[in-house]
């Protein structure tokens, strides 16, 4: 952020612009919970599959959030690394999506099997959600913008 931008923030004319990187098996509705964050005239009616990554923004009550919507499909998954940064105490979201389905495992049983608590380095949280009808998404936005506001900047 350049020196007018940091100040725009700091008089609270400006929302702290932070930037997200999206990851997650194809299909799995990534982009269709991106979408739900944006304001309602903003939304993609037809969800297309991902190629490659695109980048997509929308805003919390005090963030400007950036996305980088990355395709989950094996050949594009090279180019994670490139938006990783490994060494920093990065927050990660996790959404246990499509909890509507009948099938659906609890967000808790996700997170056993993805071994979260494992995760010691880096503050996370999970959230179950229904991306179509947008359930469970604000809560997990409401803790990454919590998340970001207790680290200095
Ligand atoms: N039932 C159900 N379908 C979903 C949900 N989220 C996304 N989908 C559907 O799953 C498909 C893949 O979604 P998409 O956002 O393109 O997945 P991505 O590849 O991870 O970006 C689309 O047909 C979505 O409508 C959900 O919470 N419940
Ligand atoms: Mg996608």
């Amino acid at each position: 952020m350049g020196l007018l931008d940091r100040l725009s923030v700091l008089l609270g004319l400006k929302k702290k612009e932070v930037h997200v990187l999206c990851l997650g098996l194809d299909n799995s509705g990534k982009t269709t919970i991106i979408n739900k964050l944006k304001p309602s005239n903003a939304q993609s009616q037809n969800i297309l599959p991902t190629i490659g990554f695109s980048i997509e923004k929308f805003k919390s009550s005090s963030l400007s959030f950036t996305v980088f919507d990355m395709s989950g499909q094996g050949r594009y998954r090279n180019l994670w690394e490139h938006y990783y940064i490994k060494h920093r105490r990065i927050p990660i979201l996790f959404f246990a999506n499509k909890m509507d389905l009948r099938d659906a495992v609890t967000s808790v049983k996700v997170s056993q099997l993805l071994c979260l608590e494992n995760i010691k380095d880096k503050p996370w949280h999970i959230c179950a959600s229904d991306a179509i009808k947008g359930e469970g998404l604000q809560e997990g936005v409401d803790w990454l913008q919590d998340q970001i506001q207790t680290v200095k900047t």
